[in-house]
C-alpha cells in the first residue's frame, strides 16, 4: 500500500515537472524570447560535444600508450603471430572508422547548431552516396572476414598425430589435468564416475588409464605441436593462456580442443622480458563464480629434453592416490600395478600387512 502511494506520488511530481516545462515554453512562445534561448543553450551543448571529443580521445590515446605492454604480452607461440596480425589489421580498420565518424558526430552538433539565417537543405537521397557506404565497407569487412576464417581453419584444424596430449579439466574453482602416460593414450571418462577422489571420472576399467598422471602444472615442449583436450566439470569455464594466444571456452557435456607450438621456454621468456620470475599461467576466462579469480595454473615451457625427463619422473595417477587404485577392478590390479608402476606402494603395503601380522603373531605368543 505504502508503495503505492509513493508510486503515485512520484507520479504526480513528474507530472507536475512537465506541465511547469510546458507552462515555460508556451511564455517564452508568448513573449517571443524562445528563440534565443534554444539558440544559447545550442551553442553550449555544440562546444561540450567538441571539448568531450577532445578529452575522450586524448585519455584513450594516453591509456592506450602507457598500458601498451599490459594488453601486447610478449608472443610464444607460432600461429600467435597470425592472430596478432589478425587482431591488429582489425584493430586499425576499425580505428580508422571509429576516428573519422567520431570526429563527424562530435563537430557537427557545434558546426551547424541552430542559426536562424540558414535554411536546412533538403536532400531526399542519393544512390550513389548509398551504393558507396554499402559497398566500401561490405568489401571491407568481407576481407577481415575472410582473413579470419582463413587463419581460424589452421589453428582449429586437426592436430598433427605426434602432437603432447594435455587433457584439461576446469571445475569450480580450479584446473585439473590429466597426461596420457607411456601408452600416449588418455583413459576414457565418464561425467558419472565423477567423485571426490576421482575428480575428473577417469574410467579406471579402461587399461589405458592406468599410467595417465595429473600433474599440479602443466608442462610443455618447446617446438613441438600440444594439443589440449578441454572439458568442463560443472559450469562454463573458458582456458586462456595469453602468451600463447590461446583462448578456448571449457563446456559442460561438449569437448572443446587447441593446438599450437610453443616456440619459447620458460627460461628463454624469462631473460626476453627481463623479469627472473616471470611465469606462462593458465587462467579462466569466463566469469565462473565466485571464486573464478582463484582459477589459475602455471605453465613451463621446457626443452625438448628437459620434458621428456619431467615427464619420466612423473607418477601415474594410481600410484599417487591408493583411492583411486581401489577404483581399479581385481581382475585389472595386477595390470595396472605394472603399468600404472603402482609396485612400490603395493610394495609397501604388503610390507605393511606383514608387520602388522608379525606384531599380531608377536603379541599371540
Ligand atoms: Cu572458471
Amino acid at each position: 500500500m505504502f508503495q503505492v502511494v509513493i508510486g503515485i506520488g512520484v507520479l504526480l511530481i513528474v507530472l507536475i515537472l512537465f506541465m511547469l516545462f510546458r507552462i515555460g515554453t508556451l511564455l517564452d512562445v508568448v513573449k517571443g524570447s524562445g528563440k534565443k534561448i534554444v539558440t544559447r543553450s545550442n551553442k553550449v551543448n555544440g562546444a561540450l560535444f567538441v571539448v568531450l571529443l577532445i578529452v575522450g580521445f586524448g585519455a584513450a590515446a594516453v591509456y592506450s600508450y602507457v598500458y601498451f605492454d599490459e594488453y601486447t604480452l610478449p608472443l610464444a607461440s607460432e600461429h600467435g603471430a597470425s592472430t596478432d596480425y589478425l587482431f591488429w589489421l582489425t584493430m586499425w580498420v576499425s580505428l580508422f572508422v571509429f576516428v573519422v565518424t567520431h570526429i563527424l558526430l562530435f563537430t557537427f552538433p557545434s558546426k551547424y547548431s541552430y542559426d536562424e539565417n540558414r535554411k536546412a537543405m533538403f536532400f531526399p537521397e542519393n544512390h550513389w552516396l548509398e551504393l558507396i557506404w554499402t559497398i566500401v565497407p561490405a568489401i571491407v569487412l568481407a576481407g577481415l572476414v575472410f582473413s579470419g576464417l582463413t587463419v581460424w581453419g589452421d589453428i582449429t584444424d586437426k592436430a598433427p598425430e605426434d602432437a603432447e596430449v594435455v587433457e584439461v579439466m576446469g571445475q569450480q574453482f580450479a584446473w585439473v589435468t590429466r597426461y596420457p602416460g607411456a601408452d600416449n593414450k588418455l583413459g576414457d571418462y565418464n561425467y558419472q564416475l565423477i567423485s571426490d577422489d576421482n575428480k575428473m571420472g577417469v574410467d579406471f576399467t579402461d587399461e589405458q588409464s592406468y599410467d595417465d598422471f595429473m600433474p599440479r602444472e602443466i608442462h610443455l615442449p618447446k617446438g613441438k605441436p600440444v594439443l589440449f583436450k578441454i572439458r568442463a566439470r560443472d559450469v562454463l569455464h573458458s582456458v586462456y593462456a595469453p602468451h600463447f594466444r590461446v583462448k578456448m571456452d571449457a563446456v559442460p557435456g561438449m569437448p572443446t580442443s587447441f593446438h599450437f607450438i610453443p616456440t619459447k621456454t620458460t627460461a628463454e621468456m624469462r631473460v626476453e622480458t627481463g623479469n627472473t620470475e616471470f611465469n606462462y599461467e593458465l587462467a579462466c576466462a569466463e566469469v565462473c563464480g565466485r571464486g573464478h579469480f582463484a582459477m589459475r595454473l602455471l605453465i613451463v615451457v621446457d626443452t625438448p629434453e628437459d620434458y621428456e625427463k619431467w615427464k619420466s619422473e612423473q607418477k601415474s595417477a594410481i600410484a599417487q592416490n591408493e583411492e583411486l587404485f581401489k577404483l581399479v577392478p581385481e581382475n585389472k590390479k595386477e595390470l595396472a600395478k605394472v603399468k600404472g608402476q603402482v609396485e612400490v606402494e603395493v610394495a609397501k603395503e604388503e610390507n605393511t600387512v606383514i608387520e602388522e601380522n608379525l606384531e599380531e603373531a608377536q603379541a599371540s605368543l
